[in-house]
């Protein structure tokens, strides 16, 4: 038995998608929600110098941050999951690609939406624009990625950039619905990630 991981994280935030992926390696783990009282963050701070979520804990005590990073380690620390293609196969090459696109597009452009005012030196006075500006370019990289989806991020294989999108989407300012009817091939997708079983489990967690 391999000693457990640990996976910090908060409700609804970027440790869903790292949860989804322990579940589905079958991976011994133990989830932490991390508060955001001072101290708390104070706390997580000597755990993960980034203070960002998640984080996750190695069986051998290394801490690793970055959630694409994590999913791109567990699928292939877990081989017999297959939750990635294999190593050098041009298809991995596709899976890197999309990845890196979900990690530095889609969750950037979340971020900027969420957090405004680290984005420009005028504070709450940019903030509209700069939503404005992240919701057009989160919507645009969504559709990119929609357009190919078939039904899975590499087509016929499910990956973990599954549950990477799945994510990333469902942070879409205002009603799913209204994404939904906007790019339908993402709607579609959502509703067959959520009857996962590890998807099911992971979502009521984060909404016990
Ligand atoms: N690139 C990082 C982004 C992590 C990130 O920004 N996480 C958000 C939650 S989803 C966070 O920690 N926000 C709190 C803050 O920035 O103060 C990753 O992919 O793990």
């Amino acid at each position: 038995m391999r000693n457990a991981y640990s996976l910090y994280g908060r409700s609804g935030s970027g440790s869903l998608a790292v949860q989804v992926a322990l579940e589905e390696c079958g991976a011994p783990y133990e989830r932490i929600w991390v508060g955001k009282e001072p101290a708390d963050v104070a706390a997580y701070g000597k755990i993960n110098t980034t203070g960002k979520v998640p984080a996750l804990a190695l069986p051998d005590g290394s801490v690793m941050f970055e959630s694409a990073a994590m999913l791109i380690h567990l699928a292939a620390a877990f081989p017999q999951a297959q939750l990635a293609p294999q190593a050098g196969t041009s298809r991995q090459a596709q899976f890197l690609q999309w990845m890196v696109f979900l990690s530095a597009n889609v969750y950037e452009s979340v971020l900027r939406l969420y957090y405004p005012d680290r984005y420009s030196t005028s504070g709450a006075a940019a903030a509209d624009s700069i939503r404005d500006k992240a919701t057009a370019d989160f919507l645009s990289h969504l559709e990119l990625i929609a357009v190919q989806l078939g039904p899975y991020v590499l087509g016929d294989v499910y990956s973990v950039a599954d549950p990477y999108l799945y994510m990333l989407a469902s942070w879409a300012p205002g009603e799913k619905s209204a994404l939904h009817a906007r790019i339908p091939a993402l709607g579609m997708h959502a509703a067959r990630l959520a009857a996962r079983p590890a998807i099911v489990k992971v979502e009521a967690d984060h909404a016990a």
